[in-house]
C-alpha cells in the first residue's frame, strides 16, 4: 500500500526552519513539518495544515520541490513523501506537541540527527534544484539503495 506523505521546509535568506520530532516516527529527529494526506484532502492543504499544527506559522504560497518514495527491505508498503519548499510565512514559529522548531544555517545542517536519506536531498533542495527518487532502508532506517534525479 501506497501512503502519501507531506514534508515543508521553510528555507529564509541563509537558514531553513526544521523541527525535533518529539514522539512517534521518527522522534528525535531534526525534519521539516508535515504528515499523512487526510481522505479527501489535496496534497497542498494537508502541507499547510501540518506546518500550522506542527510549528504554529501560516504559509500561502509553497512549492513542491521533490516527490520522493521510501521502502523497507522485504516490506511492501510505500510512503510517498511530497516535499515542499515556502519562503514567506505568517506568525512566530512554535513548539508543539509533536514538534520543537528551530532555525538552522544551511551550512550547519544536522544530518546525523536526520533521517539518512535527507543527507543525499537537501543540498538540492537548498540549491533550488527539483528532485525526484525512492530510497530503500533496512530495518534500522539506514539507506541500502537509492535514485535520485
Ligand atoms: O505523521 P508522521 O509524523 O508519521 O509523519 C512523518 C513525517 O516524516 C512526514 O512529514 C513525512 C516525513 N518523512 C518520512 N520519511 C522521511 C524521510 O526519510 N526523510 C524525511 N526528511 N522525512 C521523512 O515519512
Amino acid at each position: 500500500m501506497k501512503k502519501i506523505m507531506t514534508l515543508c521546509i521553510i528555507q529564509k535568506d541563509n537558514k531553513v526552519l526544521l523541527g525535533l520530532k518529539k514522539r512517534g516516527f521518527g522522534m528525535g529527529n531534526w525534519n521539516g513539518f508535515g504528515g499523512k494526506v487526510n481522505d479527501g484532502e489535496s496534497i497542498e492543504s494537508a502541507t499547510k495544515r501540518e506546518l500550522f499544527e506542527e510549528a504554529g506559522i501560516t504559509v500561502n504560497n509553497i512549492e513542491r520541490v521533490g516527490v520522493i518514495d521510501f521502502s523497507w527491505k522485504d516490506k511492501e508498503d510505500i510512503l510517498e513523501v511530497n516535499i515542499f519548499k515556502a519562503v514567506d510565512f505568517t506568525g512566530l514559529p512554535k513548539e508543539s506537541e509533536e514538534m520543537k522548531p528551530q532555525w538552522f544555517l544551511v551550512n550547519n545542517i544536522p544530518y546525523e540527527k536526520m533521517w539518512s536519506d535527507d543527507k543525499y536531498w537537501m543540498p538540492m533542495f537548498l540549491e533550488n534544484k527539483k528532485f525526484k527518487g525512492n530510497f530503500i532502508f533496512d530495518e534500522k532506517n539506514n539507506v541500502i539503495n537509492y535514485q535520485l534525479h
